[in-house]
């Protein structure tokens, strides 16, 4: 009853859910910090439409006006990709923006938290947050891998960025107990590039297979999520020295610019948007779409093997 209050749901999820079909997750930073208007909303409707086409239901979650929202009409999802005050909202500031009904573009962390609450196992997006270069100092370490450790959705992605510590962030994740599983890969992809020097936990080939991964985890009660990281498509992936050198000049502008808390990421993040001179957009918008497909191969599976049991 409490918790009604603060969700609610577009008609194509209750409709997709009533009809039994498999819903999947989308986040929405990647709307309004990720990526510039209008590629961000373009973007957004195609990745919600693959995953259609797939016979899957897509759930964009974002918070506008102090409620959760579990699936965007087409004027919410314009307005989020163009609105100027749409808090970045991680675990930590949900309760304040639905307590003061402001309106939030969720990250991994609280889109996880969000698709948990409203049933949804299966979350697709671009790249997860994670340790960053130099943590051991700055002790900045990304609250969606502390969601990842505890909240029960398994989150496709195409790794992480180099703007961080990729091998501490697999440390991390050890520690925690959060399956990385490699989409047909044995290297864990780094977002731009299709690998990084950090092999991933297990190279899985099909949905079938994932699926049956987070079905054993969650029927044993292991709470916490699974990371899928699926490689940008080869026709797409960026050239590993070219990026590495974009990447360390980004991270010595933030420094200089004393950029720190929530800020470091979507700093970093536009920072190479703009010394890639939009390559590493595009690169960006396929990658998503390719875990959209994926992702939603999963979900179907997942589905199935739940209704069987
Ligand atoms: N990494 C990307 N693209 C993104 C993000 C991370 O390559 O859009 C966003 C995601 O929403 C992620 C968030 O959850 O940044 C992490 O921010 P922070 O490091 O402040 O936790
Ligand atoms: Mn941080």
């Amino acid at each position: 009853m409490e918790l009604k209050q603060y969700i609610e749901f577009s008609r194509e999820v209750i409709e997709g859910m009533e009809d039994g079909k498999a819903i999947v997750a989308l986040e929405s930073t990647i709307i309004s910090h990720g990526m510039p208007y209008p590629q961000n909303v373009k973007t957004a409707r195609e990745v919600e439409d693959i995953i259609r086409t797939e016979g899957c239901v897509p759930a964009t979650i974002a918070i506008l006006n102090g409620k959760v929202k579990i699936g965007l009409s087409d004027e919410e999802l314009e307005y989020l990709g163009q609105a100027p005050n749409v808090i970045k909202a991680s675990r930590r500031d949900l309760p304040y923006i639905l307590a003061s009904k402001k309106d939030g573009a969720t990250t991994v962390a609280a889109t996880m938290i969000c698709a948990e609450l409203a049933g949804i196992s299966i979350f697709v997006t671009g790249g997860i947050g994670g340790v960053h270069r130099g943590a051991q100092e700055t002790m900045d370490i990304s609250a969606d891998l502390e969601e990842l450790a505890t909240t029960n959705v398994a989150v496709v992605c195409a790794g992480a960025k180099s703007i961080l510590d990729l091998g501490l962030t697999m440390e991390y994740l050890e520690t925690k107990g959060v399956p990385v599983l490699g989409y047909k890969t044995d290297s864990l992809p780094a977002f731009y590039t299709r690998e990084s020097p950090h092999s991933v936990n297990y190279n899985i080939d099909t949905p079938e297979e994932t699926a049956s991964i987070l079905k054993a985890k969650w029927d044993l009660g292991l709470n916490g999520g699974v990371v899928i990281a699926n490689p940008i498509p080869r026709e797409y992936a960026m050239k590993e020295d070219e990026m590495s050198s974009i990447i360390e000049r980004a991270l010595r502008e933030a420094a200089q610019q004393q950029i720190t808390g929530k800020e470091v990421t979507p700093y970093l993040l536009g920072k190479v948007k703009e010394l890639t001179e939009g390559k590493s957009l595009l690169a960006n918008i396929a990658l998503v779409k390719h875990n959209a497909r994926v992702g939603a191969e999963i979900a179907q599976c997942f589905q199935l093997q739940k209704v069987r049991t």
